[in-house]
């Protein structure tokens, strides 16, 4: 292995040689470019291995990738680090596809308003990034671990262990090279947990999936418990989904290539991201925006079929512009704007507004919608 160590250099002042060495330090802790999976598990362990308690966030109402790898990464440090280690969500877990993954599995996930942060001596976020901000890690806490297949952030290198960014389609994936490269046996409600992950994110291997993510996913499928996979995927449905369904179809607006969906209240935050793509299948669409208000914020979510547009970069534009949280890659995207204390008059106004912003930044000329039926 190449040494990492910079020269000395005697005549360098004391303090910033030790902002020097401390960064040093922080970079041979970091994913390095060509690095191999083993490496970087195994530095993940030695760092674990000096504490006793983890806790491991999920972003926040969790999708099937971010709850898999949170489970896998708690079987992990369990196994190899000897790590107590326990998985938390902020929000709810909503979709029903996601509530069966939890069930059927019997997945070790909790709110995260049960979880007593002090006492845990090890943070990891999965699925997301600190300045992300779709995670109810507290502002006082930093994570020590940071595993996400999302664009980097820049403060993400801050935490002492961070694999982030990167083309890769799911954070199932990195977790299911780990597995891989630690020679364990998966276990099968983890297996189908990271099956279910690569499957969800990347929309059956047909979107924004790459070589790694091919080969975890045929890796794991004879591991997987087929009869849970399928509960999981055909689960039962509340009312609430087929009224939602209903709302969505009837209130669906068509400006040239964009479909724009403004479904009110919502009965689960993650229902945005199930209508916007929904809505992709409609013939001719380049863009679908959904959105809805549940408990105090605006939730949005956009899908594109444009490949040289990036939906992770044009809803932060829009919605960080407004104070809210957003994040996501080339095609699909989210976000989260809180309107606590606003008027019903001044959250109509901004809805009206975001959208107005959406639309330009879609590029559509036209303010004269049709309905879709
Ligand atoms: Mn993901």
């Amino acid at each position: 292995m190449k040494s990492t160590t910079p020269m000395r250099q005697p005549e360098e002042p004391p303090k910033s040689r030790a902002r020097r060495l401390v960064r040093a330090a922080r970079m041979a802790l970091y994913a390095r470019p060509g690095e191999g999976v083993r490496e970087k598990l195994d530095r993940l362990v030695q760092y674990a291995k000096s504490h006793q308690r983890a806790l491991i966030l999920t972003h926040d109402n969790p999708d099937p990738d971010s709850i898999a790898a949170g489970v896998a990464l708690a079987y992990l440090l369990e196994k190899l680090a000897g790590v107590e280690a326990i998985v938390a969500y902020g929000g709810i877990v909503g979709r029903s596809e996601n509530r069966a993954l939890v069930k059927v599995l019997k997945l070790p996930v909790i709110p995260v308003a049960r979880v007593e942060f002090d006492e845990y001596d090890l943070i990891c976020m999965v699925d997301t990034q600190p300045e992300q901000g779709n995670h109810s890690l507290p502002a006082r806490h930093f994570p020590d671990v940071v595993i996400d297949h999302h664009p980097e952030r820049p403060d993400s290198h801050l935490a002492p262990i961070a694999d982030v960014g990167g083309p890769i389609g799911a954070t199932s994936t990195l977790l299911a090279e780990y597995f891989r490269a630690s020679g364990l046996k998966v276990p099968p409600h983890v297996a189908t947990a990271l099956f279910y992950g690569i499957k969800a994110d990347t929309r059956d291997l047909g979107r924004q999936t790459t070589r790694q993510d091919v080969d975890a996913y045929l890796w794991l499928f004879p591991m997987v418990d087929k009869d849970a996979l399928g509960e999981i995927e055909h689960p039962k449905l509340p009312e609430d989904y087929f009224a939602l369904q209903h709302t969505a179809i009837e209130r669906a607006q068509v400006f040239e290539d964009a479909v724009v969906c403004d479904l009110a209240e919502i009965y689960a935050p993650d229902m945005v991201a199930e209508v916007a793509e929904r809505f992709m299948y409609l013939e001719g669409m380049r863009w679908s925006l959904a959105f809805g208000e549940y408990d105090d914020a605006i939730f949005y979510s956009v899908r594109t079929s444009d490949r040289r547009m990036n939906a992770g970069r044009l809803i932060r534009d829009v919605i960080e512009a407004k104070g809210g949280s957003a994040g996501g890659h080339g095609s699909m995207a989210g976000a989260r704007l809180p309107v606590k204390g606003l008027s019903t008059v001044a959250r109509r106004r901004l809805r009206d507004q975001i959208v107005k912003d959406f639309l330009d930044a879609f590029g559509v000329k036209t303010r004269r919608p049709r309905k879709l039926v």
